[in-house]
């Protein structure tokens, strides 16, 4: 069968008649232009016209009793005829919740829009997408409104998958800075739905202030271990806290549990800026988020507006994820990488909780932290964003058009890149370039002098042969694209991938790029002299390799894929991934040589991920050219379709320990890989 390809947007303005009628300091910030100024950004990127409209409907009463009470059903029915006095007593029933007489239409456009795109992705209409909701949904539980949410229109489609398409496993992710404690009540005892969420806790002082919030809240009976909290306890988190949630804790126990469905509930209120979060992440955070999640159930990925009260923060964090989705190169990250030690301390803790039920963690050795840090916050590191300067004591106002300032500038800065992402290869490839699954960019080998020229400085021993050279200028012709950023990536055949990748990274620094990711899966002899600190490699091998010592800058990898399935994504997510993201490269080489000890799937998997570094620049170098396995780059390359990873299975105890070993000897140096507090951060 075809991959589904295309991203459907779901947007109705009917949804933004539902507007508070009277003064309430509470709900005052859940305005209509929350949608409107989200759609006109998308329509300023040109991001609508290339997204697939997909039009909303009202969800069905039947649909809504799939979680609710018909008690709650009426009593919303019943407020379409009230007066401004009977649905102000109404809405003081609640905990902050306003009804406007068009709410409940509103409320069932959004259940309806939900379920339209749930559709669209589980026909393969489309690949995945984006539906603009208001009212909210994930603080509203069976039988009442709460935190500006009427129905839940993310349970809801979940319940809705799984009866209309016979689902068995849905992932649902919560990146609102709140805790959708409605979702979590509605899917406690479910085992068929991992529900997990990130909020604001401060122990317990934040809203809506629940026991239950905290991260021993793990589920119920046949739902114990599908429930995943992690309470954020200070605020002022940031990128790199976000990161580290989903490299320590999120993606792990999603690969595990292998969804075929995602879902996210969408709040913005976790990005800078936000009156309510008071956090620090930056939009092209959700573009990184939004890109791991489209690794997983073979990309069906819903995501669907919850929360975000800073126009400009909101609306720049909607444009991300759209644009992500479209499969657009993911702008780089910015900040120092380094998560928060508050931050450490609850990833620790909730995978310390999790330890009983999910297999990648048993060898762990987390045990819960008693005594967590007081709650001054430690003071941050130089990050590019107003509210670290510690000197900013200033009034709300005044600090959102600081924020206001500060976006403006910050957007501009980040890169758009021209889509669709263009993959260089030379024509005369062997692993035929016409071939590939995916359109390519043919580019012509360089002149032979000209390579003669290149590389006569250095290496000029491992050029005499003919047929080096001639491969050498195919790499070089492909390489010169990416570096002049023609093209987003490229892929170049080569007899000996050692030479190449040593020709390579030496022309890139040469070029200008002053910090160069270089993978390189299977043997080989790494050839010396390469410029410190410009170049990170990482060598993933079988063997051993006898008598070198892994070094900062030179990181050795035994690991060999297991032969029952993909246990790499362990080695990605916990090492691999940690290491390049605090680096920030501004290129990665990925060579893939002789005798590799990774299977297609987790190539593509290395692939795939790693587009989320140097603004999705990869040069992929390639000794071994088995066409299934160039196929699978190139399509990972394009992200065209996400090719089938396979079965996922944990990793041995061995392996475990491996990666322990690993993260304890440079999480020093690459700080994304601190994950505990234990050693003496
Ligand atoms: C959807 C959402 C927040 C409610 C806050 C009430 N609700 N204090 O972000
Ligand atoms: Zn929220």
């Amino acid at each position: 069968a075809a991959m589904a390809s295309g991203t459907a947007l779901v947007y109705d303005e009917e949804m933004t008649t539902h507007k508070l009628l009277w003064s309430d300091p509470v709900c005052d910030i859940e305005v209509p232009e929350r949608l409107s100024s989200s759609y006109e950004q998308l329509k300023c990127y040109n991001l609508v016209e290339r997204c697939v409209h997909v039009p909303a409907r009202e969800g069905s009463e039947e649909e809504i009793l799939l979680v609710h009470s018909s008690e709650h059903l009426e009593v919303a029915k019943s407020t379409q005829t009230m007066n401004e006095e009977e649905l102000k007593r109404v809405s003081g029933n609640y905990d902050a919740f306003f009804f406007h007489p068009n709410t409940y239409h509103c409320a069932r456009l959004a259940v309806g829009a939900t379920l339209q795109l749930v559709d669209a992705v589980m026909t393969g209409k489309v690949c995945n997408g984006m539906a603009l909701v208001r009212p909210p949904g994930h603080h509203s539980q069976k039988n009442a409104a709460n935190g500006f949410c009427l129905f839940n229109n993310v349970a809801i489609a979940g319940e809705y998958a799984k009866r209309k398409y016979g689902l068995q496993r849905i992932l649902i992710v919560d990146w609102d800075v709140h805790h959708g404690q409605g979702t979590q009540y509605i899917f406690e005892e479910d085992p068929s739905v991992l529900y997990f969420s990130w909020h604001r806790y401060e122990h317990q002082e934040f809203w809506p202030s629940l026991k239950e919030s905290d991260y021993d809240a793990v589920g119920l009976g046949r739902g114990e271990g599908f429930n995943i909290n992690l309470p954020w306890n200070k605020v002022g988190m940031g990128n790199s806290d976000y990161l580290a949630a989903f490299f320590h804790v999120l993606l792990p126990m999603a690969f595990e549990f292998d969804p075929e469905l995602v879902l996210v509930s969408s709040g913005y209120d976790s990005g800078i800026g936000d009156p309510e979060g008071q956090m620090n992440a930056t939009p092209e955070v959700f573009a990184h988020l939004t890109h791991f999640l489209m690794q997983l159930a073979n990309g069906k990925l819903c995501v669907v507006l919850e929360g975000g009260y800073h126009l400009k923060s909101l609306s720049e964090s909607v444009c991300m994820t759209v644009k992500t989705l479209l499969g657009d190169p993911v702008p780089q990250i910015t900040g120092e990488m380094a998560p928060c030690l508050s931050a450490i301390e609850s990833i620790q803790n909730v995978r310390a909780a999790h330890k009983p039920y999910w297999k990648w963690l048993a060898y762990e050795d987390t045990s819960v932290l008693q005594n967590l840090s007081t709650k001054s916050h430690p003071p941050k590191k130089a990050n590019p964003n107003p509210f670290t300067d510690p000197e900013s004591k200033i009034t709300n106002n005044d600090e959102s058009v600081k924020v206001e300032r500060f976006l403006e500038l910050h957007m501009k800065n980040i890169l758009f890149p021209v889509p669709p992402i263009k993959t260089a290869t030379t024509a005369d490839s062997k692993g035929s370039a016409h071939l590939l699954p995916v359109p390519v960019h043919l580019v012509k080998e360089m002149d032979k002098t000209e390579i003669k020229a290149l590389v006569s400085g250095f290496y000029a021993d491992l050029v005499k042969e003919d047929k080096i050279l001639h491969s050498l200028g195919n790499m070089l012709a492909v390489l010169d694209k990416i570096l002049k950023k023609e093209v987003c990536n490229g892929i170049a055949e080569s007899p000996r991938a050692a030479v190449s990748v040593a020709v390579a990274l030496r022309h890139s620094v040469q070029f200008g790029f002053q910090r160069v990711l270089c993978i390189f899966v299977g043997d080989m002899q790494i050839i010396p002299n390469i410029e410190d600190g410009k170049i990170l490699m990482i060598h993933i091998c079988e063997n051993e390799q006898s008598g070198k010592t892994s070094s900062k800058h030179c990181i050795s990898l035994n690991w060999k894929e297991d032969a029952e399935g993909n246990d790499f994504f362990s080695a990605l997510l916990g090492f691999i991934l940690p290491v390049a993201y605090s680096y920030q490269p501004n290129l990665t080489v990925i060579a893939i040589g002789p005798n590799r000890s990774l299977g297609i799937s987790g190539i593509s998997l290395l692939f795939a991920l790693l587009q989320g570094l140097a603004e999705s620049r990869i040069f992929a170098v390639m000794e071994d050219t088995e066409m299934n396995l160039m196929r699978s780059v190139a399509k990972a390359l394009v992200g065209a379709s996400t090719p089938d990873f396979g079965v996922y299975v944990p990793p041995t105890q061995e392996k475990v320990t491996k990666i322990k070993i690993l993260r304890d000897q440079f999480q020093q140096e690459w700080k994304m890989l601190q994950c505990s507090v234990k050693d003496g951060i």
